[in-house]
């Protein structure tokens, strides 16, 4: 048996945080699990260092199911996302080195590809609605056959989705939150005019889409779902927080506009219900929050059941790990709808070495063994650790709304 033997994390910034597992066997073989959560990433370092790496020394690394239901019903604590992060990252780590040991990918262990590549989308946002029709348009020249569109909302500073870079969005940007401001009025005044003048610009052929980032109240969705419907959005992401499942039957009611929720989902008891009752279209759970691969997998297999299909989170800051992880992930999967994909920076990808690529729209994870990515660990040393949070949003009257 392929015997644990040494584990560690390896903290860096190069750009942004990520927290990184290395998991070695006795025979050398490594692999690598992503455990970066945006602005609690210390957190997650010392529940692996100090709680899960201890109890995985001696532990046979091919026993994947058997060590995440260890580190699972083990801890008698369950779920949340520090929880499930480190969990995530130890099931990364652990297909990893069955993919070395095998000389497959790991999407050959998963059941092999359904299709030829796994079609993402990137973000367009710019100030005004012309800066994102501007950006929008450089994806369709690169190939995207989806674009996420967000823009800023007149009268107000720093909306959500809308960055100073165009390339590289980063909300994560401060020592200590930022205070921004919202009206959730003015904002739902713009997004239908975003869309009209995109369908104009860029035609039909192109897959457009947009999140609302669990800002609205389930009648304001439901009344936005249906102003954009003439546009026919791919979906609208997080068009309320999820918490209470039910605050979706709400908006079903009132449009058509298909639903994708879940990039802050941990289990799949986040979105049991939300899937059983069809009351969304796209579950956007991901494999470093949602306790990896293995748990990832049992999420789409419900979904398949209920005609609802994938569309997985995949900001910035999950590292390349995770979306080398996702890729083998959407490739091997029945159900699979579509993959976010937000380029990683230069610096970023030299410490996080990879063979995913982009082609015509689609990213393919490659075919080196294993999850085909790795961290190289004196790269990684020269960026340290620094704070960084997200932004908070308050309404024009300074109480606190969701950001
Ligand atoms: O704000 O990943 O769809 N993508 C998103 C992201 C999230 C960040 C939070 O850590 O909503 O940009
Ligand atoms: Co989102």
């Amino acid at each position: 048996m392929p015997k644990i033997t040494a584990a560690k994390v390896i903290v860096t910034c190069p750009g942004r945080n990520f927290v990184t597992l290395k998991i070695e066997t006795a025979d050398g073989v490594t692999g690598v699990g992503d455990a970066t959560l945006n602005g609690r990433e210390l957190a997650v370092a010392s529940y692996l260092t100090d709680h899960v790496i201890p109890c995985l020394i001696g532990r046979d690394a091919h026993r994947i199911e058997d060590i995440w239901q260890y580190l699972y019903r083990g801890a008698y604590w369950r779920r949340g996302p520090v929880t499930m992060s480190a969990i995530a990252a130890v099931d990364m780590a652990l297909w990893d080195i069955k993919g070395k040991i095998a000389g497959l990918p790991v999407y050959q262990l998963l059941g092999g590809a359904c299709r030829s590549g796994v079609m993402v989308y990137g973000h367009a946002n710019g100030e005004t609605i012309e800066d994102t029709i501007a950006a929008a348009r450089d994806y369709v020249a690169q190939g995207y056959k989806a674009i996420r569109l967000q823009t800023g909302v007149p009268g107000m500073a720093g909306t959500y989705g809308v960055s100073k870079d165009k390339l590289f969005y980063e909300p994560a940007d401060s020592d200590l939150p930022k205070e921004t401001a919202w009206s959730t009025e003015k904002y739902m005044r713009v997004v239908p005019e975003l869309f009209a003048a995109a369908r104009e610009a860029l035609g039909w052929d192109v897959h457009l889409l947009h999140d609302a980032h669990h800002r609205l109240t389930p009648i304001e969705a439901g009344r936005l779902g249906r102003d954009l419907e003439p546009w026919r959005p791919f979906w609208l992401e997080d068009a309320t927080p999820a918490e209470n499942q039910e605050r979706f039957r709400l908006i079903r009611q009132h449009t058509t506009t298909p639903l994708a929720v879940g990039e802050v989902f941990n289990s799949v008891w986040d979105c049991k219900q939300l899937i059983e009752e069809q009351l969304i279209d796209y579950i956007r759970a991901t494999v470093v929050h949602a306790g990896g691969i293995t748990h990832l997998r049992r999420i789409a297999s419900l979904a398949d059941l209920y005609g609802v299909r994938t569309g997985c989170h995949g900001a910035t800051d999950l590292s390349p790990v995770t979306m080398a992880a996702a890729l083998h992930f959407d490739l091997s999967i029945p159900n699979f709808g579509v993959q976010e994909y937000m380029r990683h920076t230069a610096e970023t990808d030299a410490v996080f070495p990879h063979a995913y690529s982009f082609a015509a729209g689609d990213l393919h994870p490659g075919d080196a063994p294993g999850l085909g990515v790795d961290i190289d660990e004196a790269a990684a040393a020269r960026f340290p650790y620094r704070r960084a949070y997200l932004p908070v949003a308050r309404r024009e009257d300074g109480s606190m709304h969701d950001w």
